[in-house]
């Protein structure tokens, strides 16, 4: 297979080449969105209308490294891994265990219609529709590395709109201190959610939940993504809502949410609760602290072969290094 990801070639060049390609796969969704709206979903128009292509951030954050040393490291620059492979292997327990499972079992999910249920320290606890929350928000198309616990990685084109701009509008208190996420509970779409005979299917505890501490999730790179790759967000990768947070290691980018929380306590995310010893409230990706069962010093980059080595913070240190001041990394996993 071609490779797409860290290709060797000039970086001017890339960035054109990926902006490109970006570019004329929006241009045929658009394309599509005018000739057959009757097919198109409310939020698949409201992505094409609303889809600000001005805002591509320049995907190259390497820290601590010359432009000619990341290159040296990375093997090249990035660039997005295939479609086909970011919507066919992934991790979404609540519809199995296995790589392919989330796209094969996820036939019966409906994300329409989906309310959003906001609550804890806000002036006035409420629910919005997600088309309605979303036309009040900027959508902005962004290229990030994307981590895996599992020292898996893959670079994806997400669209969506910041955090902060979600909080500004839901008008938190400042007695706020983080903001919690759950996934949607149903178990008729998502089937490990249910149970059989009074014991539950998966040894995961449903729903689904993440935080963050607010300051991380007003850093301007935080996203609820609601597209990638010009489109709507697949079941399997976490419609019609999830987080998006590319200095953490993925198991905090949940997805399919349906509840957000403000608190003024620090709460258990859901696989801090179920192994503490492995998994961390902060799961920042960090090459020099090792998970207790494996390295996290490189990554196996999916679609190629071979493996990089990874960078500390995702390589989004220069933007978030400054929350971690006076922590110390081994406790921020
Ligand atoms: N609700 C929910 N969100 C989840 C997960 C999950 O099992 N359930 N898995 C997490 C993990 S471990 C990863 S690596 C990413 C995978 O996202 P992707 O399949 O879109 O690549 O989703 C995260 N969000
Ligand atoms: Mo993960």
């Amino acid at each position: 297979m071609k490779s797409y990801f860290y290709k060797k070639a000039d970086k001017k060049e890339l960035t054109k080449i990926t902006q490109e390609n970006i570019f004329n796969k929006r241009r045929e969704f658009l394309k599509l969105g005018a000739g057959s709206m009757a097919v198109l979903l409310g939020l698949e128009e409201l992505l094409a209308k609303t889809l600000d292509t001005k805002n591509i951030i320049n995907p190259f954050h390497y820290e601590a490294f010359s432009e000619a040393e990341a290159l040296r490291i990375n093997g090249g620059i990035l660039e997005p891994t295939l479609e086909e492979i970011a919507t066919s292997y992934n991790n979404f327990y609540e519809f199995g265990y296995s790589k392919s499972d989330p796209k094969e079992n996820s036939k019966d999910f409906k994300s329409t219609p989906w309310k959003i249920e906001v609550t804890g320290e806000v002036e006035k606890p409420f629910s919005i529709d997600l088309e309605d929350l979303i036309a009040k928000m900027h959508l902005k198309e962004r290229i990030y590395r994307f981590r895996c616990v599992e020292a898996w990685s893959m670079v994806i084109p997400w669209i969506g709109f910041e955090l902060r701009e979600f909080i500004e509008f839901a008008k938190v208190k400042s007695s706020a201190k983080y903001i919690k996420f759950s996934t949607k509970y149903d178990p008729s779409m998502f089937p490990m959610q249910g149970s059989v005979l009074g014991v539950s299917k998966s040894f995961l505890p449903f729903p689904y939940e993440e935080a963050l501490r607010l300051d991380e999730a007003k850093i301007p790179l935080t996203l609820l993504a609601v597209g990638m790759y010009g489109k709507p967000l697949s079941p399997q990768n976490g419609a019609p809502i999830r987080l998006v947070v590319p200095w953490k290691y993925g198991y905090k980018m949940i997805k399919s949410i349906d509840k957000i929380e403000f608190l003024t306590s620090q709460p258990l995310s859901t696989w801090e609760a179920q192994n503490p010893k492995e998994y961390g409230f902060y799961g920042n990706v960090d090459p020099s602290v090792s998970h207790p069962r494996w390295s996290q010093s490189s990554e196996r980059v999916i679609g190629q072969r071979g493996r990089v080595r990874t960078l500390y913070l995702n390589g989004y240190a220069k933007e978030v290094e400054h929350l971690y001041a006076g922590l110390d990394r081994k406790k921020l996993y």
